[in-house]
């Protein structure tokens, strides 16, 4: 997958797409990041990038010509046809879901706005969908340029060294993840679950399950409103639900 970034601050984000999982995936040859800088692509003498809101109010926009021109200029740079994101609070909200959706495409440029955003018109004519990483301001769009980019980056087949890996992230059944434990076995902090030293793979299974789903209905009981549970999935749910009140009842006494 290639990806091309539109940020004033290439730096950042190259930075952020050298180490890691997506720097690996990078050396592999699985994903690739391009910055472009749009300053590099103002006309003027002083590579103007921003301008005054009409209509007052505070702060500056992104101008509309040094961003339609690093566009053009990405898009140029391969055959492949790409989709321009746009990454902002006005956006759709990222999940897994959307991550996977676009984790199999050839190209994407990915627009990073700074200042108080991005003049209307670019957005109307060259940007073919808007993403939100979440209910916040940020001071620019990079750091959801970056997150889009590790979500999908440790997607791409053979980023990640143990495939299973990916297979069991949170969310890519909608269930938050169980949880994990490694050595030591005995600590002060605590043992672990018996059942993940028994070897019974099908009960260790099991026992994630379970802990997925009742961590969801704790934690997330949106999500899991959204999901359509098997008759199994219900009855480990329930087994939870039921350990879960006994021990509130046990510790309130
Ligand atoms: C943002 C977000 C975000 C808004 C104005 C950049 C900033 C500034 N992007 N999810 N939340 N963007 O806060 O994606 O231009």
């Amino acid at each position: 997958m290639r990806v091309d970034v539109i940020t004033l601050f290439p730096e950042f984000v190259d930075g952020c797409a050298r180490v890691g999982v997506v720097g690996r995936a990078q050396e592999r040859g699985l994903i690739s990041v391009t910055s472009w800088n749009p300053r590099e692509f103002a006309t003027d003498n002083y590579h103007t990038v921003d301008g005054r809101p009409y209509g007052g109010g505070p702060g500056m926009l992104m101008l509309i010509g040094p961003l339609r021109d690093t566009i053009a200029a990405a898009k140029a740079a391969a055959e492949a046809p790409a989709k321009v994101i746009y990454l902002s609070p006005q956006g759709a909200r990222l999940t897994q879901r959307k991550v996977q959706e676009l984790s199999v495409l050839p190209r994407l440029v990915l627009l990073c706005g700074r200042y108080e955003g991005v003049d209307e018109r670019l957005l109307d004519h060259e940007v073919d969908e808007e993403l939100s990483i979440g209910d916040y301001v940020l001071s620019g769009g990079e750091l959801a340029a970056a997150v889009l980019i590790d979500a999908i980056g440790r997607l791409q087949e053979g980023a990640l060294n143990d495939a299973q890996s990916a297979a069991q992230d949170s969310f890519s059944e909608g269930l938050l993840d169980c949880p994990h434990y490694t050595r030591p076995e005995q600590h002060e902090l605590g043992t672990l679950p018996a059942v993940l030293i028994s070897g019974d793979h099908a009960a260790i299974k099991r026992w994630r399950l379970k802990q997925s789903l009742g961590r969801t209905w704790l934690r997330r009981p949106d999500l899991l409103a959204r999901m359509q549970l098997d008759k199994s999935a219900r009855a480990l749910l329930e087994e939870f639900r039921l350990e879960y009140f006994a021990a509130q009842d046990k510790n309130t006494g």
